[in-house]
């Protein structure tokens, strides 16, 4: 039985259309700078908010409507939801799908058990992976919504609850692996602090280190050659997250020696909560190697929390694109960690969401590449940059100077040559002109 009946198979019937259940700008297999726009953008459905989300909030309970649910913890009636998930992925002609091991199946009264339900569900995932050719992009442990994990799991200060968040990711990697997954993400939930009168940040911090190590022992014991991400995030739940941006992973990742096992999986909203812009995050971990994944999404400046929204404004999937044609974003995604809002309740919501997102990110990348292709801001940057390209530039750039040959270049000039424009509001309408 069909849980989406009114819905066949979303497909591309280009700018002109108005029809809401059709993409206008993502026509998967048409070829944008090399590469089909599937292979470019990678889209991935996340389990926790399309087939998870209840749309309750602080203020009030569900409202989403979702009649293939029996409103039971069992282990059948997540097996069915499963079933539905891979509908909604193939209609909306998704390649992946990300989960949390608590999303896809019912957390149990031991360990053992959890363990149990989440073999049965992966069963029925496997199954149905196969029959669609719709595979796994990263799986994940939620190590944050179990009481036990108050502390933080990997930085708790119960060693027991270290023990048993070593045994979940322990699992969810096997499962990840099992169904092929090529990543595995670790978002650190509670790892952070509230208060330093009762925390020893650096014990925590060695021991988030000791866990990832052991992760990448296990990842070649088992022999999951998935990428491993660490996904950054700022301020909540606890008020001082560990792995707050990019630049706070990666001086974590080099302290502890595991540059060389992960990267980062860059989430929109996270980065506007940090204080920063996507593009500058994405340039950051880019630049350093360290761009892997990204959980697309946009917050709401006016509301400051992780609202976790669709994004559908062309500036910000144009700016993505840029950085993500730039660095490669396979074997990562763009994986819509985002969910419809509590007022948009019948299921039907859930594809014009997705659409909308998926068109943006499509529009985004013609226009990047475009941008791209035109040198249209790289050549204002090369020529901002162009006295750098001088006999002196390249001395310092060789590291073959030093402040006094520098000093006595100066003191024979007497003053440096004389700036140029930035030239910013002329980009920003260039920008503009290409979004036309
Ligand atoms: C929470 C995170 C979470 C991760 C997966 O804010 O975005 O959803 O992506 O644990
Ligand atoms: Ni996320
Ligand atoms: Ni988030």
């Amino acid at each position: 039985m069909s849980a989406f009946p009114e819905v066949t198979k979303i497909r591309y019937e280009g700018p002109d259309s108005d029809n809401p259940l059709a993409f206008r700008w993502y026509n998967p297999d048409e070829v944008v700078a090399g590469k089909t726009m599937k292979d470019h953008l990678r889209f991935t459905v996340v389990y926790w908010h399309t087939m998870r989300g209840t749309g309750s909030d602080p203020f009030g309970s569900a409202t989403m409507l979702r009649p293939w649910d029996d409103g039971t913890d069992s282990v059948e009636n997540a097996c069915n939801r499963a079933r539905v998930a891979f509908e909604f992925f193939e209609k909306l002609d998704a390649p992946f799908y990300a989960f949390h091991d608590r999303d896809v199946a019912p957390e149990g009264k031991t360990l053992a058990e959890s363990n149990k339900n989440l073999d049965a569900v992966a069963k029925v995932l496997r199954e149905e992976q196969q029959r669609s050719g719709v595979k796994l992009l990263w799986g994940t442990a939620n190590m944050f919504s179990n009481p036990r994990f108050m502390h933080g799991a990997a930085t708790t200060c119960n060693v027991e609850v270290f023990a048993y968040a070593a045994a979940q990711v322990k699992k969810a990697m096997e499962v990840t692996h099992e169904l092929g997954g090529e990543n595995y993400v670790f978002w650190g939930g509670r790892e952070g602090y509230q208060c330093l009168y009762n925390t020893d940040m650096k014990r925590e911090l060695d021991h988030l280190g000791r866990f990832f190590h052991m992760a990448v022992d296990y990842a070649k014991q088992i022999g999951f050659k998935g990428q491993f991400l660490i996904e950054p995030k700022p301020k909540e739940p606890t008020k001082h997250q560990y792995d707050s941006d990019a630049a706070a992973c990666l001086n974590f990742l080099r302290t502890y020696g595991l540059t060389d096992y992960f990267k980062l999986n860059i989430e929109t909203n996270h980065a506007t909560l940090a204080g920063h812009e996507m593009m500058h995050e994405l340039e950051y971990a880019g630049m350093q190697g360290a761009l892997g994944s990204i959980d697309a999404n946009t917050g709401d400046l006016l509301l400051g929390w992780d609202t976790d929204q669709f994004a559908t404004n062309y500036y910000l999937t144009t700016q993505i694109m840029l950085v993500l044609l730039k660095y490669g974003l396979a074997p990562g995604g763009v994986n819509f960690d985002a969910k419809v809002r509590r007022e948009s309740f019948e299921p039907i919501d859930l594809f014009y969401a997705h659409i909308g997102s998926m068109d943006a990110f499509a529009k985004g990348l013609r226009v990047a590449a475009k941008m791209i292709e035109d040198g249209a801001l790289s050549k204002h940057v090369s020529k901002r940059y162009s006295s750098w390209d001088t006999d002196l530039g390249k001395k310092i750039e060789a590291g073959h100077t030093n402040f006094s040959e520098l000093e006595k270049f100066i003191m024979e000039k007497g003053e440096a040559a004389s700036n140029q424009s930035g030239r910013q509001e002329l980009l920003e309408n260039v920008f503009n002109r290409y979004l036309d």
